[in-house]
């Protein structure tokens, strides 16, 4: 019975585990990539971007670049000094926080013009995304005396896992 209960534990481990750890990657704009005239709101609206995601900003070099700005940045199209700039043609970069991120192009007047500005949410990573409450409380519950302290350390050691895959 003991036994029973720590396979299933160590079920739920492995369900969740790589849920955790699988990072998503958003080519921002998909096939059309950073550029002039296309619309970034309309983009991602409907995308989950979650703590750990990448955003990968594609264009040809020298044409566009990429800037992280705060919300007045984003709204009056003011590019940070150009050291700031991400210029390579493939810039990626890893959603680390949760909140409001927004990024422009710095290059004449494509974010002003072009609408070359993207907004976007990133919310926090749930630790147990496949596992409803309700099924978390009732396997908790059912975990007896001998499995628990087990229990307790797969979920201690998912959490480690979890903490360094993402800091
Ligand atoms: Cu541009």
């Amino acid at each position: 019975m003991a036994i029973d209960r720590v396979f299933d534990v160590l079920a739920i481990v492995a369900i969740v585990l790589p849920s955790i750890a699988m990072a998503e990657e958003f080519i921002v704009g998909d096939g059309i990539g950073w550029t002039i005239g296309f619309d970034y709101q309309d983009w991602a609206k409907g995308k989950d971007f979650l703590v750990g995601d990448k955003l990968v900003f594609q264009y040809p070099v020298g044409a566009h670049n990429v800037f992280k700005v705060n919300g007045t940045g984003f709204q009056n199209c003011i590019a940070p000094p150009q050291s700031e700039a991400l210029t390579s043609g493939n810039d990626t970069i890893t959603l680390a926080t949760p909140g409001r991120k927004w990024y422009i192009c710095g290059v004449g007047k494509h974010c002003e013009l072009g609408g070359q500005k993207l907004f976007i949410t990133v919310q926090r990573k749930s630790l147990a995304p496949t596992m409803a409450p309700s099924q978390a409380l009732s396997y908790t519950s059912s975990v007896n005396e001998i499995t628990a302290p087990i229990y307790q350390l797969l979920m201690a050691v998912t959490v480690t896992i979890a903490s360094m895959v993402f800091l």
